[in-house]
């Protein structure tokens, strides 16, 4: 899954390729790669990479319906079933990657040597060779999972409340108390999972060492056709570059929710508590516009309030989606899809609510599982994972170690570069706006996408910089919650509300930590999706204001994001890139571009205040 796409296995090597798609992480484990003295050749190593794609692929649909039911109905069995099959994967894996090592020094063809090595570093947590230690961590993996969608705060035994629901106070109280209420009790749910989690930590770099590389991080950052430390050093040079806008956004907000709660509580040269930003971990603010947007600026509709009044149900709104990609030329989604997703929350189960989208079978089983909330967020949520179900199915016909993204950022790039083209003039197209707002209210417009745009910047790199420093040591267990909140504060300027110890375990309270999703795919995409949008946009032949764009109806688009989309990730990701956007280099201009006149707008407004922490 990727954007979601959830599956864990637990071995140590599946290849994203394999998996699924978005958020779905297949942790496959693999053991030693021995090399074996037989003599081999380029015709072997050619036939042994279409035999071992053949087996994985009847094995991950077996293990995606274990992982699906185990999802969507959270039992001790289907925990159960759903770490045998991950169990099971893990081994297959382990012993092709043991094969696939073979091949290590003779001379094959392009696709053969990069199939080979997609095989040997597919996997998200790597697990030892000895077969109790793969059970061991393929049995945490599911725990964790089902941990994770358990999750309740209860003030009294029979008064509980599930994420959902708290995330939906989180998003419209303006009660200090009630917020840090919400705040307080999800977090504390993630207490349980640190001993567990600490253990993972050990078999996984057990694995990962195994496979040839430092630690679980590294076998991560291993991934993006390019050396390791490059790859961080090229996240930081993007961080580097938006960074000024950021800090432009944290200094206005806030003064802003200084003004609503008082200095005292929220003071003007500190990092902002992390329970007023109408998020459950201040990750997109959007749903705080009302306390900061321009009194002059306003737009004056709000996508909740639109979909309210059209009368738009959950199924509407998945329909609607899609309607925007069979504008651009796309297939409608399978009969299957409609039947098979999760779209409401069953009200007598427990399930995984975090939003995914799943490829059963590399054909047409494509499917999503959401507990959708009737609002604008929500909206968008369903174009990113559609985005993911799209992806899948144009790649499809790639052989199955590039039946994936051209990197994980690309993945979850997609279904958010369309919802950008979800404008005014595309709401009103579809009948849910009346009228088209003037230009003058664009930095109300800009204002509300950059709360959840440009605030989740920071977090979406910090995720892995805590998690990199735990897979390598640097931090240890004792430290864990403390080098959480150094992050928390260093990158995103947010504080914990209250005072927290190595008891709390407040990574755990993010679904991806639990989850095993790496997240700098989510930093990737939030700067991809201006590229794509800008590319798009051209394409599209639209040569106004980047932000009023919209390739809605438009076929050349659709066309061009296919072009690239198909090729799955049989070529570095550089190329795929420079197919749609002519060229090869990740670039934050575009994110910068669209965002120009808010910086200038949030500037002003910041002229004679203290910015900073
Ligand atoms: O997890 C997701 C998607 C599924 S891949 C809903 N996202 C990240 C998150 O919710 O933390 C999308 C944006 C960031
Ligand atoms: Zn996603």
């Amino acid at each position: 899954m990727k954007d979601l796409y959830k599956l864990s296995l637990t071995a140590a090597l599946v290849s994203s390729a394999l998996l699924l798609g978005a958020c779905g992480e297949k942790v496959v484990t693999v053991t030693e790669s021995t090399s074996v003295s037989t003599a081999v050749n380029a015709e072997q190593a050619k036939a042994f990479v279409k035999t071992a794609a053949d087996e994985l692929s009847t094995l991950l649909l077996e293990v995606n319906r274990a992982d699906w039911i185990a999802s969507n109905f959270i039992t001790e069995d289907t925990e159960a079933l759903s770490a045998a099959a991950g169990q099971k994967l893990t081994e297959t894996v382990v012993r092709l990657a043991n094969k696939a090592a073979r091949f290590n020094d003779i001379e094959v063809d392009y696709d053969t040597r990069r199939q080979l090595e997609k095989l040997k570093q597919a996997l998200t947590l790597a697990a030892p060779a000895d077969k109790a230690k793969t059970e061991e961590l393929s049995g945490i993996v599911a725990k964790l999972n089902a941990m994770y969608g358990k999750g309740k705060y209860c003030k009294t035994p029979d008064n509980c409340m599930d994420l959902g629901q708290m995330s939906s106070t989180m998003a419209t109280s303006r009660n200090y108390e009630e917020q840090l209420e919400m705040w307080t009790g999800w977090h504390n749910t993630a207490a349980p999972m640190k001993p567990i989690y600490v253990r993972q930590v050990e078999l996984a770099n057990e694995g990962a060492k195994e496979l040839g590389y430092a630690d679980t991080g590294v076998l991560w950052r291993s991934k993006y056709d390019m050396e390791p430390d490059a790859f961080a050093l090229e996240l930081d040079k993007q961080w580097g570059a938006v960074k000024p806008l950021y800090d432009a956004l944290h200094c206005h907000v806030r003064a802003k929710l200084s003004e609503k709660y008082g200095a005292d509580k929220v003071p003007l040269n500190k990092a902002i508590p992390a329970h007023l930003l109408g998020n459950m971990w201040a990750q997109s603010w959007g749903n705080i516009y009302d306390l900061v947007a321009p009194a002059d600026a306003d737009p004056g509709y709000d996508v909740t309030k639109l979909l309210a009044d059209k009368g738009y149900d959950e199924l509407k709104m998945v329909k609607g989606a899609e309607g925007f990609f069979t504008s651009l030329g796309f297939a409608p989604l399978p009969e299957t899809f409609w039947t098979r997703s999760l779209f409401v929350q069953p009200k007598d189960r427990d399930v995984v609510c975090h939003a995914s989208a799943w490829d059963l079978d590399a054909k047409d089983d494509l499917r999503i599982k959401m507990c959708i909330q009737r609002t604008g967020e929500e909206f968008s949520v369903i174009h990113h994972e559609l985005g993911h179900n799209f992806y899948q199915r144009a790649y499809k016909n790639q052989p199955v170690f590039y039946q994936e993204s051209a990197n994980d950022g690309f993945h979850e790039a997609i279904g958010d570069t369309i919802a950008l083209s979800v404008t005014p003039k595309y709401l009103q197209q579809i009948g849910l706006l009346e009228q088209i707002p003037d230009e003058s209210k664009d930095i109300g417009l800009l204002l509300k996408l950059a709360l959840d745009k440009v605030a989740f910047l920071p977090f979406g790199l910090l995720v892995d910089q805590w998690r990199w420093q735990v897979f390598s040591g640097q931090v240890t267990p004792e430290q864990y919650n403390a080098a959480w909140w150094k992050l928390r504060e260093q990158y995103q300027g947010v504080a914990a509300p209250v005072a927290r110890t190595e008891a709390d375990f407040d990574a755990g309270a993010k679904y991806h930590v639990p989850g095993n999703t790496p997240y700098t795919r989510y930093f990737l995409a939030h700067i991809l999706q201006f590229q794509f949008h800008k590319a798009l946009c051209e394409k599209a032949g639209d040569t106004g204001a980047i932000h009023r764009c919209s390739i809605y109806n438009s076929k050349e688009a659709g066309a061009a994001l296919n072009d690239m989309l198909e090729m799955g990730s049989s070529r570095p990701w550089q190329e795929a890139l420079a197919k749609l956007t002519g060229k090869p280099d990740m670039d934050s201009s575009a994110i910068l571009a669209y965002f120009a006149p808010l910086k200038t707008w949030l500037d002003e407004q910041n002229k004679d205040r203290q910015c900073g922490w």
